[in-house]
């Protein structure tokens, strides 16, 4: 049978998906291994404090996770994944005997995504990894789509407005440094006309991945802001290092190379950049989009100023 043509690809990974098994009980650990060896690439725990470390180190896509263990036990053991940025929304089925007809409910409260009691029945197990699984990767999918910009694989404009939201009212409650820096290619329409869209499409690959390349820290944020304008969002960055590090980036894009008859200067695209920084205590009525503004009108005078340059 032909699949129709408006079916979506599979969210499933090529790879195998990950799983992390956790029982205090060697046999009961035995008896999950067998159930999903072979589908899935398996990692297990027989403790709570040692799931925790597998699951940071791991990130698997899916644990199954005994309820009653000494030391942490399957609630502690959730709760803390859940306060954890990078283990926070790793999906979670509890598998116990316990008996008492509240558990289902506890584990469902406590935000378990299912509850498989033993003895397990493996044709069951499986079906329900499976279901799970299928709904972890289509919300990877669907997060992906709505937060990473298609062309250049960095975060997109939605992606960049809530973060800025965050880390100003951040900013404002510690009265730390925010700054932003936005890029625009310089003189890319003619880059367009001169080489040809796809080409223009591929230079601006390459630009976000020169940023993301040299805006390294794990708090920055580096987002297509529209067509072939970037910014990077610097939380706890005061003016002189914003400003020092788009100089870096203005020399980084420069030594792209790229080749541009009609660029700025050299025979070769560059970018020009408006930065912007909040500092000091908190103004109430100060919103993010004044730091857009700021950067931006600085973006400009660095294009009138005659482009591949940064203002600050
Ligand atoms: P300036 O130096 O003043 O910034 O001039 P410019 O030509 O770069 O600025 P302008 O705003 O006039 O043109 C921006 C160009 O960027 C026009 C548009 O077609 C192009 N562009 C925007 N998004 C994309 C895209 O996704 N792919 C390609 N290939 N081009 C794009
Ligand atoms: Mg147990
Ligand atoms: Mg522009
Ligand atoms: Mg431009």
């Amino acid at each position: 049978m032909v699949a129709p043509e408006h079916t979506p690809p599979s969210a499933w990974p090529a790879r195998k998906p990950r799983l992390l098994l956790v029982d205090d009980q060697p046999v009961q650990l035995q008896v999950l291994y067998r159930t999903l060896a072979g589908e899935y690439q398996l990692f297990m725990a027989t403790g709570g404090e040692q799931a925790l470390k597998v699951a940071s180190e791991q990130l698997p896509d899916l644990i199954l996770l005994d309820v009653v263990m000494d030391g942490l036990d399957g609630f502690e053991v959730l709760a803390r994944l859940r306060q954890q940025r990078d283990t926070a929304d790793i999906p979670v089925i509890f598998v116990t005997a316990r008996g008492g007809e509240d558990i289902e409910t506890r584990c469902l409260e406590a935000g378990a995504v299912d509850f498989i009691p033993k003895p397990i029945n493996p044709s069951v197990v499986r079906a329900r990894v499976r279901t799970h699984l299928t709904l972890k990767f289509q919300t990877d999918l669907l997060r992906t789509l709505a937060y990473v910009d298609g062309l250049t694989g960095v975060a997109n404009r939605r992606q960049l407005d809530q973060r800025l939201a965050i880390e100003w009212a951040r900013a404002q409650r510690h009265g730390s440094a925010l700054s932003l820096i936005l890029v625009d290619v310089d003189h890319f329409k003619a880059y367009n006309d001169l080489y040809g869209h796809q080409a223009g499409d591929d230079a601006l690959r390459l630009v976000a991945a020169c940023l993301r390349e040299h805006v390294r820290r794990s708090t920055d944020l580096v987002a297509r802001y529209g067509g072939e304008e970037f910014a990077c969002l610097l939380p706890d960055t005061d003016a002189d290092d914003a400003r020092a590090l788009a100089e870096a980036l203005l020399a980084e894009v420069r030594a792209l190379g790229i080749p541009h008859r009609q660029g700025a200067v050299g025979g070769v695209l560059t970018a020009s950049m408006g930065v912007a920084t909040r500092r000091g205590p908190a103004h109430p009525g100060w919103q993010p989009a004044l730091l857009l503004g700021l950067a931006d009108a600085q973006l400009y005078e660095a294009k009138r100023l005659g482009r591949a340059r940064v203002c600050a």
